[in-house]
């Protein structure tokens, strides 16, 4: 894939799946995305158990999130992502919010709020997804999330309910 390169930034990614072995999903996502060239791995969460945020006729969730230092720009990441979303065959059933096989979400990338038409950064709604506060505050309880707060505080406001972590 064509890239552009940029000084090293952090940027967390938030996982999710809720078909064909979630667990499985997850874990293979993490070695692509760290296989991915201007990406390395530093952290990543435990996994969790989540309780669909949406249509509720869907499979319970599998989550977590991973930090990474990337030298790719955030479009050059976010379609690597994709790749990935695709190649682990990813099937949108077509209904909003719907149950899918895996999503790569970019959630913060360093301090930037990046507002594009297939990209906002940091990721919208994550004030409100407890599947994506909570490991992100596992593995990064510094964090400010640009124009949003700092983890902490993110965390205190949004309830935590089915969030159940599994390792
Ligand atoms: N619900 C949970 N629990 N976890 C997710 O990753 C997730 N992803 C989504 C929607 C459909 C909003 N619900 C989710 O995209």
């Amino acid at each position: 894939m064509q890239t552009s390169l940029s000084p090293p930034v952090i940027a967390y990614i938030g996982l999710g799946s809720n078909l064909v072995d979630p667990i499985v999903q997850i874990k293979s996502a993490r070695i692509a995305v760290a296989a991915i060239e201007g990406v390395q791995e530093m952290t990543f969460s435990s996994l969790y158990h989540s309780l669909p945020m949406g249509p509720q006729d869907q499979p319970d969730y599998v989550n977590a999130v991973m930090g990474v230092v990337t030298k790719l720009l955030p479009m050059d990441l976010l379609r690597n992502l994709q790749h990935i979303e695709n190649i682990q065959g990813r099937i949108r059933t077509g209904e909003r919010w719907g149950a899918r096989t895996l999503d790569l979400d970019i959630l913060t990338y360093g301090d930037q709020e990046i507002d594009e038409p297939d990209l906002i950064v940091p990721h919208k709604g994550i004030e409100e997804r407890s599947f994506v506060l909570c490991p992100l505050f596992e593995i990064a309880p510094e964090l400010y999330v640009p124009n949003k707060g700092s983890i902490v505080d993110l965390i205190a406001k949004c309830p935590l309910s089915g969030l159940k972590r599994i390792n």
